[in-house]
């Protein structure tokens, strides 16, 4: 396989606490043992024609190998799951069980969580957010009870790791820190078991090390 570059921001907003969705390409690529290059990218370069050719939504991440270009997280693994041994069961059903999991972290676990985020930050300011905020926590808590009920006391959703794991736990990351986990014990220890692989530890290093990287050069000098 051609390397591929993947795009990420020039200087993530969240801290490098690896909440951007280039963390769940990188620790794919590291899970597969895939090497890779990382263009950054401003927030201006997103949206000028160059990139727009990559990502019609001028976001991040994309991903280039050869003369293919993808665009969306949950495609970029899919394609690197595909391509690759260990990301998805060789077994058919197995593995159509686990593209069922990728689809649920980003269509049915996803949606409320970023509905959370508009809900804080682009919306706390109108008169009826205080209304909407218990609203959106509890369409969360559902589905994280949901998924609390079926992970039981197993290590990950169906048999061994997967990338519907890895997608899900990239999810599930998102929330944390706001305590909605802490009424979940398996779900706060399944997503503490994805990010003590060898693969999610080099993925987030990496990615805060861009964000290290960008503040010392950010840094005045004397
Ligand atoms: N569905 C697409 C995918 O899965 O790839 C969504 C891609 C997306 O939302 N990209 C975001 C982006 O490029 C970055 S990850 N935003 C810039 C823009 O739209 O102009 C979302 C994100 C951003 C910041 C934080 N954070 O600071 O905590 C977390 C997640």
């Amino acid at each position: 396989m051609t390397k591929p570059t993947i795009t990420a921001f020039e200087r993530s907003p969240d801290g490098g606490r690896g909440l951007a969705r280039d963390m769940r390409v990188r620790w794919a690529l590291e899970e597969v043992g895939q090497a890779y290059d990382v263009r950054l990218v401003s927030f201006t370069e997103m949206k000028q024609p160059a990139h727009l050719a990559l990502h019609p939504f001028g976001q991040i991440p994309t991903y280039e190998e050869g003369d293919l270009a993808l665009f969306e997280s949950g495609a970029i693994i899919l394609h690197l799951a595909q391509r690759h041994a260990g990301l998805l069961p060789d077994d058919a059903s197995a593995r159509a069980r686990a593209v069922a999991w990728m689809l649920a972290a980003v269509n049915t676990i996803e949606p409320p969580i970023l509905d959370l985020q508009v809900a804080k930050f682009a919306e706390g300011d109108k008169s009826w957010s205080a209304e909407r905020l218990p609203l959106v926590l509890e369409r969360i808590r559902r589905r994280l009870r949901e998924l609390s009920a079926r992970l039981g006391d197993a290590d990950w959703l169906d048999g061994a790791f997967s990338a519907g794991d890895l997608l899900m736990i990239g999810v599930l990351m998102r929330v944390t820190s706001s305590g909605l986990l802490d009424a979940f014990p398996n779900l706060a220890a399944y997503v503490a078991r994805g990010e003590a692989r060898p693969a999610f530890q080099r993925a987030f290093a990496a990615q805060l090390a861009v964000f290290t990287n960008s503040l010392r050069d950010e840094a005045p000098r004397h």
